[in-house]
């Protein structure tokens, strides 16, 4: 039995001001291939299908004819669950649909997904909120799932009771429970959850997703996952990560693409699991995925600096870290964006120990005589005597404003 494991694809994100779908189209593609080639039995995405609420109709377009391309027209079974980006409702929404073709989606922690068959040899054979059993087409054993779609106090609603409000308490509970529908060895036993899991450290959590569960507080015991399991598919953290010291494999298998520049420079992949049979350990297979630009953080110390590194990777997405010893003219920052248009940021920082302070303004001159010089110095020209009278005028309306104004302030007082 072969498991393809994957989480994290963000469909319709952006990074800055550009929309990352057309790589999404290539890696999904990629994707495809190697489901073709691989063959697995059954395919887990781990939740955060798309990258908001409301996602734009090109995301789910895409989503839903990938789904298709996969499921081989019902002969691989797909386990989909709700990240925290997803909407439990909208992606459940299609579920008659897909039912047809073998996938399964589970929008909330206690979904549970109604038992059928189809033509092409997939099963339900048994379900309970937040479960699974499937028998699929090749396969002699059944799979039973636990469905671990993210949990909020909101998302956990009909669980909650006036003794338990506590979200991990009543996870924990959930799935212990549930694991008596399948503890014995006749089958594989499979978790597939979405949120920060810990075990002896918390994995630190992506941009985007921070806002989420401040400080970890929210953070599940990696002990509340059942000990009867042959692997988990989490889905949440976009760095591929494998959990050490457990009895049977824990592991996200990080986003499809690197989608902030925290993740600037990391390797991404699927992970494949395969069984001889049940009880025995998975022998993993980590397969790396190629598309998508990689995301650079380039630093520079002059706008000239900045210009020949930006020449020399045009094909990625770059946050541009200026240190400068002058100020940067409006002109200087547009040469940066035109000589690159994957520029996500400039992070200007001024460096002034080397600094040459070119001249001081003499403070003892006039304001007036100050404006002139100012005048020049930014247009090149004198200010015309009509300039000039203008500027006066304005000056002693408001010097007249500010004397009034202290003058009323004393009356008060
Ligand atoms: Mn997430």
């Amino acid at each position: 039995m072969k498991i393809l494991h994957t989480a994290d694809w963000h469909l319709g994100k952006w990074l800055g001001s550009i929309s990352r779908l057309p790589e999404q189209k290539e890696v999904l593609e990629e994707l495809c291939s190697i489901v073709e080639q691989e063959t697995p039995d059954i395919v887990l995405i781990a939740g955060d299908i798309y990258d908001q609420i409301n996602p734009p109709v090109e995301a789910v377009y895409l989503l839903h004819q990938t789904l298709m391309k996969m499921s081989a027209n019902g002969k691989r079974a797909i386990i989909i669950i709700a990240g925290n980006h997803d909407s439990p409702e909208r992606i459940e929404a299609i579920e008659p649909l897909l039912f047809e073709s073998g996938i399964i989606v589970a929008g909330w922690p206690y979904s549970s997904p109604a038992c059928y068959s189809i033509p092409s040899g997939i099963s339900i054979i048994s379900s309970a909120q937040g479960f699974v059993e499937l028998q699929l087409p090749n396969c002699k054993y059944p799979v039973r799932i636990l469905l671990g779609a993210y949990a909020n106090t909101l998302r956990c609603t009909p669980l909650l009771s006036p003794e338990n409000q506590d979200i991990q308490l009543i996870l924990k509970n959930l799935w212990n429970n549930t694991k008596s529908l399948f503890q014995n060895k006749e089958g594989f036993n499979l978790f597939i959850g979405h949120g920060l899991f810990m075990g002896s450290t918390i994995p630190e959590e992506d941009e985007g997703e921070r806002s989420v569960m401040v400080g970890g507080a929210q953070a599940i015991p990696l002990s509340y996952i059942p000990e009867c399991l042959d692997y988990a598919a989490l889905g949440h953290i976009h760095k591929p990560l494998k959990f050490d010291n457990v009895s049977f494999p824990i592991v996200y298998s990080g986003s499809p693409l690197c989608y902030s520049m925290a993740e600037a420079g990391q390797k991404k992949h699927i992970v494949m699991a395969e069984f001889v049979s049940p009880g025995e350990t998975a022998v993993l297979q980590y397969i790396e995925l190629s598309k998508g630009k990689p995301l650079l953080k380039v630093y520079a110390h002059s706008v000239q600096d900045a210009l020949n590194r930006l020449s020399t990777c045009q094909d990625s997405y770059v946050e541009l870290h200026l240190i400068l010893s002058n100020h940067m003219s409006i002109e200087e920052k547009n040469s940066l964006y035109e000589a690159h248009d994957g520029i996500i940021d400039i992070l200007l920082k001024m460096d002034l120990s080397n600094a040459v302070i070119e001249s001081m303004p003499d403070m003892t001159i006039s304001i007036s005589e100050l404006f002139k010089s100012f005048y020049k110095d930014k247009k090149g020209i004198d200010p015309s005597f009509e300039m000039v009278q203008l500027f006066n005028e304005v000056l002693n309306n408001t010097n007249n404003q500010i004397e009034l104004s202290s003058g009323e302030i004393k009356d008060e007082a």
